[in-house]
Formats: C-alpha cells, structure tokens, sequence
C-alpha cells in the first residue's frame, strides 16, 4: 500500500537514517506492511543539520515524514502515530481508548526512561559525532550516568515483563517496537542484555523473531529508492 499523486508519483516519503529512531519507524512501517520511499541522510556528515533539512525539521534530526501534502511531521512517535490513524490495520497503537492509553503509557516510559538516556549517553560520549563539542561537548561523566540509569530502568522493565508476553500483556504494539529497537541498538555500541534480565531477554527474542525486526535493520524502505533503483 503507498501513496501516489494525481499522475502517479509517490509523495508520502520518510526521511530516514541509520540510528535507532529512524528504525522505529522503518519497523512500524515494514508491520503495516505500507510502500513508503526513502531518502536516507548520512548523519555523521552533518546531513541532517543541512539547510534543507533544517528546513523540515528545525531540530536537525530524523526520522521525518514528508505527508501526502507536504508537511513534516517529526519525532518518532508522532509519525507512528499518524502512520496508524491513516492505516489502522494491524493494530499498533490501540482499537480502543483504553488500548491507546495503554500502549502511550508504555511507549512514554519507554521513551523517557530507555531512550532518551541511552541517546544522550551517546552524544556526550567520545565516540559520538558531536564530539566537535559544540552541541554535546564530550563529558564521559554525563554518559556514564546515563549508562547506569539505563541499567536501573532496565531491572523495572525485566520486572514487568515477568508475567506477560509484550509490554501491553498479550498485545504487539508501538512500546515493544521501540523498546526493542533502542534495545538492539544499546546492543550494538557494546552493552548487550544481562542474563540476570531472563524476562527482557526472551519477550527481546520474541519481537527480535519477526519479520519487519530483522528486514528493519537496513535503511531500505519502499519499493522505489530515491536513485530510482529498489
Ligand atoms: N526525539 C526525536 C529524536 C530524534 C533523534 O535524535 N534522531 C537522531 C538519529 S537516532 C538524529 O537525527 N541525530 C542527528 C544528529 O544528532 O545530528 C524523535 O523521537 O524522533
């Protein structure tokens, strides 16, 4: 399923990037199972502080979406979330209210307590393409805390997965997605999952098992890549 004008050309487009966000959305995208092209920004080059897409999103960063009619939408959630009200099927958010505010009281703890530091760990690290210093001057101190609180946060998350299959019980939906995804990339810069973490470590190789978690990981959505080739 895309989006196409009057004469045929796609205009719903993601801007999109390596990086743990974009990879939110490329998984939700690849659940839904919905032909959305791509232009990829190489964020270690600056591409995504550049003029033109500054111009998209004025806080430099993807993922963006380019709508139908030409809006950006930017952070990861909010395109998700207009992504499901356009196409409702499968369910990722919620059917109902209830399920809504079930799967957002997930994907904001999740948010606030395992991506946002795991982010900021990075950007204050020495490793991190900020480390020109004049955004995130490097403080291995604030990155180390930020590793720690990750830690902490992830002994609650383990806790609440002890009786249930996903984070909204019996329920796929957006919190696992991006938990999942940050917990892959946390994987990635070197801190994999504690096996002390036995609940985190299965319901990880339960969404880890599906289709869109493995096809995510390369930054190749839609069936038309910008360069025309797919
Ligand atoms: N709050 C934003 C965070 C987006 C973000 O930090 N994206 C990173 C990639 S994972 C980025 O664009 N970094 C570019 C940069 O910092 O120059 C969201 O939810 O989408």
């Amino acid at each position: 399923m895309g989006s196409r004008g009057l004469d045929g050309e796609d205009l719903m487009k993601l801007f999109d990037a390596t990086g743990p966000n974009p990879r939110v959305v490329r998984m939700f995208i690849l659940e839904k199972a919905l032909d959305i092209p791509a232009e990829v920004l190489v964020l270690s080059i600056g591409e995504a502080r550049s003029a033109a897409h500054l111009a998209r999103n004025p806080l430099g960063e993807v993922p963006v979406l380019e709508t139908d009619s030409g809006e950006f939408i930017a952070e990861t959630l909010a395109i998700c979330e207009y992504l499901e009200e356009l196409h409702p099927e499968p369910v990722l958010v919620g059917r109902s209210a209830v399920e809504r505010g079930e799967t957002r009281m997930w994907t904001r703890r999740v948010d606030l307590r395992i991506c946002e530091p795991i982010i900021y760990g990075f950007k204050y690290s020495p490793v991190s393409f900020h480390a020109d210093g004049s955004l995130f001057p490097v403080n291995s101190r604030v990155a180390d805390a930020m590793t720690m609180l990750v830690r902490t946060n992830l002994d609650w998350f383990d806790r609440q997965l002890q009786d249930r299959a996903y984070l909204c019980g019996e329920r796929y939906s957006l919190a696992d997605i991006l938990l999942y995804t940050f917990l892959q990339y946390r994987t990635e810069i070197g801190q994999p999952l504690r096996p002390k973490w036995t609940a985190l470590t299965s319901w990880f190789a339960r969404v880890a098992a599906r289709p869109a978690a493995v096809e995510s990981a390369q930054c190749r959505l839609g069936s038309k890549s910008l360069d025309g080739t797919v």
